[in-house]
């Protein structure tokens, strides 16, 4: 075994978007394209710039490794390996096969202190050897690598010359123990363990026994993806739901030829059968990565941002958070469900940009408990990343300890603090051009927009959100245009960062409702006059060609 130096030359595009670097496999197929990326990343963790020596940093570092099993995953795990024996890495923690979920890769990096860590994922875009494939880096918090570290990979892909790759041969990645690989140790673990403990901590397995032995009944989707060996030891083997409540529990390459994204529109058979007469008392999907969840009840599916907002309200039920929260924090576009709860319970309630990676500071300075999004991610303290499972087992736990089925818990919730009415439009696959020039536009609109009339709403304050971090200072701008009406209703704007085929719009609606007779009316409807101000203001159909969303959520 040598560790060569390899001569190569930077690839455009490697910049990484709201999680990760994103592409299609053929993309990361090209010789070096995945290559370089990690060395650059080895190069930034190693301090290669600044000491001048070659996994000087790296040195007696350990890092995990492991991804969502789709497409092309088994491939980069061998890559990554070699080359992280030459750039210095001393331990590697690799999930059996190769395989963990983003939630389980950032409880490992915490439980076992490692350096950082690896993880091979395009979450929810589709897979196959036509879909995605994706790679991120997560720090030793557990938690997305920042912009700071982000922007710093990406640059150095523009000037990287060289490529430190040891040709040993392929390891096996499937047998537990410990295997050499140069001077650096491979250790192949069982990918659930280490996250199974941490749920142990956190809910009343005893309780959930109990509610699953009184004949309770769920169906969780792990649509062909990573959840499915989560759910299926915790749910089935732990908790002793029957054989059978975990569906497409087997982690395909390409996720059943599906888009593993957990919504009422890519889960729809979920969707179904909670809609069915013999419907079971609880459903939930996951995505790819498992770190998303969709929470559905019979016949009725729970808003991310209202899920978010009933947790923080109950969060006492539960174990892990029975001495309260130290604070919630939600992506700007998430509704403003959980601020009328943080207010009621006098919490601190923070705004943060779009993307995991912006609740990490508020976290690891005990500042926030609970995080969440309105793309179907919840998730606390308790690793760093949004956590499908957790979500679907604090909604177990929640209904085990009211005797509350999940409608009686969301109706309940909005008798207390009205309903915010929300929906997301996604408008795929436009021209980047186009989806550029929309934004430009709009941005440039802004100025004009405060004191104008649509209808009964009154435009009150029209911005691009800007961030500042609480905790380190760090400012991040053009995070999103926000109209936010005086009733409290908003249309918020922006572009996706995790596709990979042309440009999404992401177009996100919301209003409030404080009044319980009026909280049954079809959330489009509700927010129909939205849709019509977003359209008049922004010009999509007429620009996008488009004259409806591809996707409603
Ligand atoms: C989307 C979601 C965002 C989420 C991100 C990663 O980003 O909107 O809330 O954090 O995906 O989730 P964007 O830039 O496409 O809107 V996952 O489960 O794909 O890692
Ligand atoms: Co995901």
């Amino acid at each position: 075994m040598t560790i060569h130096m390899l001569p190569t030359q930077p690839f455009d595009g490697q910049r990484p978007g709201t999680s990760g670097l994103r592409k299609k496999v053929t993309v990361f197929q090209q010789p070096h394209y995945l290559e370089n990326f990690v060395q650059s990343l080895f190069d930034v963790l190693g301090g290669l710039e600044a000491t001048g020596q070659v996994g000087q940093a790296l040195h007696g570092k350990t890092l995990v490794l492991g991804g969502d099993g789709r497409f092309h995953n088994r491939a980069a795990v061998q890559t990554i390996l070699k080359l992280a024996a030459a750039n210095g890495v001393a331990k590697v923690l690799l999930g059996q096969g190769g395989l963990m979920s983003t939630p389980a890769a950032s409880a490992v990096i915490r439980a076992r202190q490692a350096f950082g860590g690896i993880i091979l994922s395009a979450s929810h875009n589709p897979g196959g050897a036509d879909g995605d494939f994706g790679i991120k880096y997560n720090a030793s918090n557990g938690g997305p690598a920042n912009e700071t570290l982000t922007e710093a990979m990406y640059a150095r892909t523009q000037v990287l010359t060289q490529l430190r790759l040891s040709d040993a041969p392929d390891l096996d990645i499937d047998t537990l123990g410990t295997r050499q690989l140069e001077q650096m140790q491979v250790q192949v673990i069982d990918p659930v363990a280490d996250y199974a403990a941490v749920m142990r901590g956190l809910f009343d397995f005893e309780l959930l026994r109990g509610l699953l032995k009184r004949g309770f009944t769920l169906r969780v989707d792990a649509m062909h993806a990573i959840g499915g060996p989560y759910a299926k030891a915790i749910l089935e083997g732990e908790l002793g739901a029957p054989a059978g409540s975990v569906v497409n529990a087997t982690p395909l390459e390409d996720f059943g030829g599906l888009h593993p994204d957990p919504n009422p529109v890519n889960a729809q058979n979920l969707i179904d059968n909670m809609a069915d007469a013999h419907a079971p008392d609880f459903g939930a999907a996951m995505d790819g990565d498992a770190d998303r969840n969709m929470i559905v009840g019979r016949n009725f599916v729970v808003s991310p941002s209202d899920s978010l907002a009933l947790m923080t309200a109950h969060a006492k039920l539960i174990p892990g958070y029975q001495n309260g929260l130290l604070g919630v924090a939600r992506s700007m576009p998430t509704s403003a469900a959980v601020d009328r709860v943080a207010k009621a319970l006098g919490l601190p309630c923070f705004e943060t940009p779009t993307g995991w990676k912006f609740f990490g500071n508020l976290l690891d300075a005990g500042r926030a408990t609970l995080c969440g999004e309105e793309s179907y991610g919840t998730g606390s303290s308790h690793v760093r990343e949004k956590d499908g499972l957790w979500a679907i087992l604090f909604w177990l736990n929640l209904q085990a300890a009211t005797g509350q089925s999940v409608e009686t818990l969301v109706r309940e919730h909005w008798r207390t603090y009205g309903r915010n009415y929300y929906s997301r439009h996604d408008y795929e696959g436009i021209d980047v051009e186009v989806a550029q020039g929309l934004m430009r536009d709009l941005r440039a609109a802004l100025p004009a927009l405060p004191g104008q009339t649509f209808g009964a709403r009154t435009v009150r304050l029209a911005d691009d959100f800007a961030y500042t971090d609480p905790v380190d200072g760090s400012v991040s701008r053009a995070q999103g245009v926000r109209l936010l009406m005086h009733d409290g209703a908003r249309v918020i704007f922006r572009l996706s960062g995790t596709g990979t085929e042309g440009a999404t719009l992401r177009v996100y609606l919301e209003c409030y409702e404080s009044d319980p007779a009026r909280h049954d009316i079809p959330a489009q409807q509700a927010l129909a006059d939205l849709v019509a101000l977003a359209d008049q203001v922004a010009g999509i159909r007429a620009r996008t060609g488009m004259a409806t969303p591809s996707v409603i959520t």
